[in-house]
This record gives C-alpha cells, sequence and structure tokens, in this order.
C-alpha cells in the first residue's frame, strides 16, 4: 500500500483535482476543539460557501474510519463539529488514528499533510500554532512549524494568537526558511488584533502576488510552506487591552493547573472563550471568513500560473 490507499477523496475534489481546478483546504481541529457548538457547525458550512463564492471549492479534511477524509459531507461535519471523542491529530498522531480507526481532528500540521498528498496548495485557518510562551522550559513548540518548514502548502491565517511568543514563532520561521507575508499589512497580524506589533518582512499586495511567489519558490525547489498573515478585517478587530488581559489569565491558569503537551492549546482557546463571556467568538469566525475568502482569491490565481 502507499500513500495514496488512505485517502478518500470526494468525487467533487477529485475531479477538482485532475482539472487543475481551485480548491482550498481547510482545517477541523477549529471545529472540534477551537469552536462552540452550534456556532462550529454554522461556521463550517458558511466557511465553505465563502469559499464557493470565489470560485474555488472547499476541501474540509478529517481522519475518520481509518482514512484520510478530503471534503466531508452534511453528516461528518455534524459529527466534527458535535461527535464525543474526537482526538486532535497532530503529525505524531496521524498514524496512530489511521491504524486503530480513532476519529481524529486535523490541525494545521495535519491538514497541511493531508493537502499535500492530494496536491492541494492553499489552505485557510483561523491561527496557526507556534511557540508557546516559556517554551525556553517548557519547549512547547507546535509541530505546525516543522510542518511549515517541510510540506508545499500555502497557509492563510490571521496571524497567531498571543497565547504564543509571537517573536520567537517568527524567529523559528526564519530559520527553517519559511516566508511569512502580510497580506496588505507590514505587521504580523495576530488573531483578534489586527497587529502583534512585530513586523513582516513583506508586504504583498493581491492573491495574484502571493500565487507568483509559491509557485517561483517550488519552481526552484525549495521545499516547504509560506505563512500568510492575513490581519482581522478592522470592524472586528478587538481591544488589545481587553483581549491581552484575558489571554494572560488563561496562560496563568494553564501554569497552575499543570496543562501541558496537546492539552495546551486546547485549553487555553476554551478558557479564553469562557473569560470573554464568547465576545471573541464573533471575532474568531469573522477572520476565519475573511481567511477563507483570501486562501480563494489566492488558489484562483494559481491555479491560473501553476
Ligand atoms: N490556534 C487558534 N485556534 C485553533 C488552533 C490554534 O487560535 O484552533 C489549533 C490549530 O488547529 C493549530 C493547533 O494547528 O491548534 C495547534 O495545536 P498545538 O499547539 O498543540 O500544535
Ligand atoms: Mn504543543
Amino acid at each position: 500500500m502507499n500513500y495514496k490507499d488512505y485517502l478518500s477523496i470526494t468525487p467533487e475534489i477529485e475531479k477538482a483535482i485532475a482539472e487543475n481546478k481551485p480548491i482550498v483546504a481547510l482545517e477541523s481541529t477549529i471545529l472540534s476543539h477551537g469552536m462552540p457548538y452550534p456556532e462550529n457547525l454554522e461556521f463550517a458550512h458558511k466557511v465553505e460557501e465563502v469559499v464557493r463564492g470565489q470560485g474555488a471549492i472547499p476541501a474540509t479534511m478529517a481522519i475518520l474510519d481509518g482514512k484520510l477524509k478530503v471534503g466531508l459531507n452534511a453528516e461528518e461535519l455534524e459529527f466534527m463539529c458535535h461527535g464525543e471523542n474526537i482526538a486532535k491529530a497532530s503529525r505524531r498522531d496521524v498514524a496512530v488514528y489511521l491504524a486503530t480507526k480513532k476519529p481524529a481532528a486535523t490541525t494545521v500540521a495535519t491538514t497541511m499533510m493531508i493537502a499535500d498528498m492530494a496536491g492541494i496548495r492553499v489552505f485557510a485557518t483561523g491561527g496557526i500554532g507556534g511557540v508557546h510562551r516559556g517554551a525556553q522550559e517548557t519547549m512547547d513548540i507546535s509541530a505546525d512549524l516543522q510542518e511549515f518548514a517541510h510540506t508545499n502548502v500555502c497557509v492563510v491565517s490571521a496571524g497567531c494568537k498571543s497565547i504564543l511568543d509571537i517573536g520567537l514563532t517568527l524567529e523559528y520561521l526564519e530559520t527553517y526558511g519559511v516566508p511569512v507575508l502580510g497580506y496588505q499589512t507590514k505587521d504580523f497580524p495576530c488573531f483578534y488584533c489586527e497587529s502583534s506589533g512585530f513586523g513582516v518582512d513583506y508586504d504583498v499586495k493581491d492573491a495574484e502576488e502571493v500565487a507568483r511567489i509559491m509557485k517561483t519558490k517550488w519552481d526552484l525547489g525549495l521545499e516547504g510552506g509560506l505563512v500568510v498573515g492575513n490581519p482581522i478585517p478592522h470592524e472586528y478587530s478587538m481591544d488589545h487591552n481587553v483581549i491581552d488581559k484575558v489571554i494572560d489569565q488563561a496562560v496563568e491558569m494553564a501554569k497552575e493547573k499543570g496543562i501541558h503537551g496537546k492539552a495546551t492549546t486546547p485549553f487555553l482557546l476554551a478558557t479564553i472563550k469562557e473569560l470573554t463571556g464568547g465576545d471573541s467568538l464573533a471575532s474568531n469566525l469573522q477572520l476565519a471568513y475573511n481567511n477563507a475568502k483570501v486562501a480563494s482569491q489566492i488558489a484562483v490565481e494559481y491555479a491560473k500560473i501553476k
């Protein structure tokens, strides 16, 4: 058997791949572990509509029934949003969950892996994983960053939350040769807020420019992904002071409770949601729709020049 035997691609996406149509990968950890039900289910459907609205085809990923699923039907989306005991699969978990047929949501790292196996080059998410605060002691660095180092997928996100050490996350990406592109911005975005205060090296002007950079990178045989930082739309951007306090509190609580490993990110996300009384959810939804829109535009441009 080879890796293709583990892929389960919907007929629509299979056809789109064969015809070089624009496709946008979407992750499922954001559904299973990043948002509450039923808002996550509404989001799962709406984000796919956003992609279609731009002339691309959505491919939401998950690990189900011992298969790497590329594209989920309504029943599978419902399960990912509401099912019980859905694991969170990063790179090291994939083989285990496939072999044991455990249902699992895909992170940025695993969604990139599956997209790459299927030949899908653009992926929209909310925020990427990165170097956690205090990583000097805990060594907690998301496997997402290593995936960027060697998997050829362009990921559009609203940057990362300040649950992470954003400066160190950017340093890590630099060390591993990952281009970090600011989408019409000179500042790396910070999820709920437009700017993190950290600059990016490149301010790209439009989707066509991103597509040309992707093509050039891979034409040269430079392996690895690209990070496109797409800021949350101004009208939904939250006040730094408000959200920073909440995030500091969540990080402190995680430390006190001894939360570590793969539980850290879901714990912090859930705690932030609790502490903001759900205020942050509206922003979260909007930034993710905005990423889906830009990713779709990039996929459309990339399909033209590929
Ligand atoms: N950050 C968010 N929302 C998320 C995640 C990160 O603001 O839903 C998810 C993504 O799927 C990301 C994963 O790939 O968490 C990173 O987890 P870890 O830090 O355990 O690698
Ligand atoms: Mn981690």
